[in-house]
């Protein structure tokens, strides 16, 4: 068996909680001391700094969530001088929706190594070449793992998303050994690699597949079709990016790099701390983090944690797959849209809000189209004039979501009412 940081990631029980007091600690003074707002969350339940002195005392400490780093957008959470940042990231979405998370040095170093801790476990050396084929660009899924593969030694090539033909092309040629995508392109690629003839020309021994839900069934079909090992990895932009946690050769669940990120499940709407084993919110702390850190983050996550012995030897406590969402967030080709957005352009174009959103996975893609209501006046208009509408709202909605649906503008009234909440997503993905 091989790690990373095998003292990180086989620490005793006993090891890895009086490290992740001592740096709770410094990290809670940190926050304390440079992030106004969550020093005023503090105070208003009458904390100070002194009050933390461990693990046993986080639970006394405020949460925080994306509307909170929404509000102080772009620098509020920045806990360093702008000087000592070298990077930002930021999650997908509008101006008014999106998080800027920052960077030191030291947090990239820190960040590329919990994604090589991922490649090593899926078996990963600097004899591998890893094909990184999420996007690059503000998505952490590129950086991320990039990053992790040059710590590693692997070659590393930097594909970003898209262009089938030439991720296949560099696959053959260049010998890819480990791929790392969001798992509905890797089934794609899958499905395309056959299609081409050349499954058997294809070096490929593992990928790493995060970033949206899949299935076990996805897995399956996943390792058979492209005859790899598929594993899991977890992470969203405000706590870093991927590499929060990773799948081991075991296969049952993600390693959580707790000496990073310490996590809790807690009930959403009691916020009372579950125990292990319960299903709930998953809630990070990061205890390392320099420009950006977060204190007791609610990720939206309905997840499971335990502690049982793995296999691999690791004793980082594990996460399930996530569940499914405690808010309305819906994860479209990889990409985070809320149903709010796609409301804001329309009610900015004149429509009603009246609309329809309608997701299906077809050949291992999300089909995403958005049903939108005419008004009584744009009905009486001719196909052509429809059509050029139709093309409008679609340019304004990829310019707030960046990507595309397919827009449908549907008759007056045609849309069902409903009686109680409005249903506003049909979801029919099987994941
Ligand atoms: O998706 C970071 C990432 C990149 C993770 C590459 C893994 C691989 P965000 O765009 O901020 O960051 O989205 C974060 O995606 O709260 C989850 O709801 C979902 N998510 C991430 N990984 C998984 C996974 C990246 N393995 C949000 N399974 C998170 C299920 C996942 N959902």
């Amino acid at each position: 068996m091989a790690y990373y940081q095998e003292s990180m990631e086989r620490a005793s029980r006993d090891e890895m909680t009086a490290l992740q007091s001592e740096r709770l600690v410094n990290q809670v003074k940190h926050v304390y001391e440079n992030v106004a707002p969550y020093r005023a969350k503090m105070r208003e339940k009458g904390l100070e700094p002194g009050d933390i002195r461990g693990l046993e005392d986080l639970y006394k400490l405020p949460f925080l969530t994306k509307n909170d780093l929404r509000d102080e957008y772009p620098y509020g959470y920045l806990a360093v001088p702008l000087s000592e940042c070298v990077r930002i990231q930021s999650t997908s979405g509008t101006t008014g929706k999106r998080v800027v998370a920052f960077y030191t040095q030291h947090d990239i170093d820190l960040w590329d190594e919990c994604c090589a801790r991922s490649i090593v476990a899926v078996g990963g050396t600097n004899e591998d070449v890893v094909h990184v084929s999420y996007g690059y660009g503000l998505f952490t899924g590129g950086p991320g793992l990039n990053g992790g593969s040059h710590k590693v030694g692997s070659l590393t090539l930097p594909m970003s998303s898209g262009n089938t033909e030439r991720q296949i092309q560099f696959m053959t040629d260049l010998g890819s050994t480990i791929l790392c995508c969001t798992p509905s392109y890797a089934a794609f690629l899958a499905e395309a690699i056959h299609d081409a003839g050349l499954i058997d020309q294809i070096s490929l021994k593992a990928g790493i597949f995060g970033a949206e839900a899949w299935s076990e069934e996805m897995r399956r079909e996943i390792e058979k079709n492209m005859r790899i090992k598929a594993y899991d990895i977890y992470g969203l932009t405000e706590t870093s990016g991927p590499g929060v946690s990773f799948e081991c050769a075991e296969q049952t669940g993600m390693h959580v790099n707790e000496d990073h990120f310490f996590p809790e499940i807690i009930d959403p709407d009691t916020l009372e701390v579950l125990p292990e084993g319960s299903k709930g919110e998953l809630v990070f702390t990061s205890l390392t983090k320099q420009a950006f850190p977060l204190l007791r983050y609610r990720t939206r996550d309905v997840c499971v944690l335990t502690r049982k012995e793995c296999s691999c030897g690791r004793t980082l406590i594990k996460m399930a797959k996530p569940m499914g969402r405690t808010d309305d967030m819906l994860i479209i080709r990889g990409v985070n849209v809320f149903p709010s957005q796609i409301e804001t352009v329309l009610l900015n174009q004149g429509y009603p809000a009246n609309y329809l959103i309608i997701l299906d996975r077809v050949s291992h893609t999300d089909s995403f189209e958005v049903q939108v209501e005419m008004t009584e006046e744009m009905f009486s208009d001719e196909v052509r004039f429809i059509e050029k509408k139709e093309a409008e709202l679609l340019a304004s909605l990829r310019a707030m979501l960046g990507i595309s649906p397919k827009v449908t503008l549907v008759a007056p009234r045609s849309i069902a009412r409903s009686e109680g909440k409005a249903v506003r997503v049909v979801d029919k993905r099987k994941i």
